[in-house]
């Protein structure tokens, strides 16, 4: 415990506002397993994720087969349901990491319904971290995935056709609090319900053995440049997971995240001493740092675990929520905290 002494020579280094922000940080969770996933789809995935994590399963094995359940949902932006790039091909992007640093991703794969086994794959069965394009194809394929028909959704198809009539090339953010409907460029999908249906799905967990895992995949950007790779396929960007600290994952303007090696200053910032939803302010507050007119024309949200299973989450832009599961009873969505 800190006394008023060692608190007084904090201060004198300068160091007693550091201590304060560590201590009065909102302490979630410190639950064992947990896992936790970015937005509504979220809870669907994490109820896959938590069969695993309950049986006292691998949370890599828990964080694969989470996000497969929101991939094979052709009633989502993320897999092969989602929207297309400009030219109107759906390319797939998705990063898994382990509790031993070893990582694997996949950029821009195209037909292949499961990229987050195929970076597994890359992970488990190469001498390297990313393959991307035809090559990721030409691996998924020789590993028995099978090449799925390159046809868009219904959905994805009536998105597209309403985007190239303007055929805008700007991001739409904030659109959940925006009372826009329909779909707009970089914009996710709206649900009859209402609910907004997004590109992206991150997930970390710790599972019952103390370990923790963490697994991301995504369309990328509704209509992006054909090429363009998000920060979801790159590590310490999009996903990052250091087993003596803890994970986190991101979602929103990959760019962004990119700029700041998002995930891995998240977990830096943990392993300093923050709690997971102040080190995802502290990274959103980088981004706005680094360019404010830029920030304020984005969302980015961080989620992060820590490992007591403390979990927290913050970003840009009201609207960004996750979902957190530590029982077949627990599972809900926490509205993030937002820097605007
Ligand atoms: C990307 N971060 O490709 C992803 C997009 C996203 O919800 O998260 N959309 O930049």
């Amino acid at each position: 415990m800190l006394n008023r002494k060692s608190f007084l020579q904090l201060s004198s280094l300068g160091l007693g506002s550091l201590y304060f922000s560590k201590l009065n940080a909102a302490t979630r969770g410190g639950f064992k397993p947990i896992v936790i996933s970015t937005w509504a789809e979220g809870i669907n995935a994490n109820k896959a994720a938590w069969e695993i994590l309950k049986n006292k399963g691998r949370a890599l094995d828990a964080v694969e087969a989470g996000v497969m359940v929101t991939e094979a949902s052709q009633n989502c932006c993320v897999g092969l349901g989602a929207n297309p790039d400009r030219d109107g091909i759906v390319t797939l992007d998705a990063s898994i990491m382990d509790e031993n640093g070893n990582c694997g991703s996949v950029g821009a794969i195209e037909r292949i319904k499961h990229p987050i086994s195929v970076a597994r794959r890359v992970m488990e069965k190469t001498p390297h971290v990313m393959l991307v394009g035809q090559g990721a194809q030409q691996f998924a394929v020789a590993e028995g995935f099978p090449l799925e028909p390159q046809k868009l959704s219904d959905d994805a198809e009536r998105s597209y056709k309403e985007w190239l009539k303007k055929a805008e090339y700007k991001p739409v953010i904030n659109i959940e609090n925006s009372g826009q409907k329909g779909h707009g460029p970089f914009a996710p999908t709206r649900f009859d319900n209402g609910d907004w249906n997004h590109d992206t799905i991150g997930m970390v967990a710790l599972d019952a053995m103390g370990n923790v895992s963490g697994s991301c995949t995504t369309s990328g950007m509704g209509f992006k440049m054909r090429g363009r790779l998000g920060d979801s396929p790159i590590i310490g960007a999009g996903l990052f997971v250091d087993n003596e600290v803890g994970a986190a994952t991101a979602t929103g303007m990959g760019e962004e995240v990119i700029r700041i090696c998002g995930t891995h200053l998240v977990v830096e910032l943990m392993r300093q001493g923050y709690k997971p939803e102040d080190a995802c302010k502290k990274a959103v507050e980088r981004i706005v740092k680094k360019n404010y007119e830029r920030a304020k024309a984005n969302q980015v949200g961080f989620i992060a675990i820590n490992k007591k299973g403390e979990y927290g989450g913050f970003c840009l832009q009201s609207g960004f929520n996750f979902a957190v599961c530590y029982g077949d009873n627990n599972n809900f969505m926490v509205d993030a905290k937002h820097y605007f």
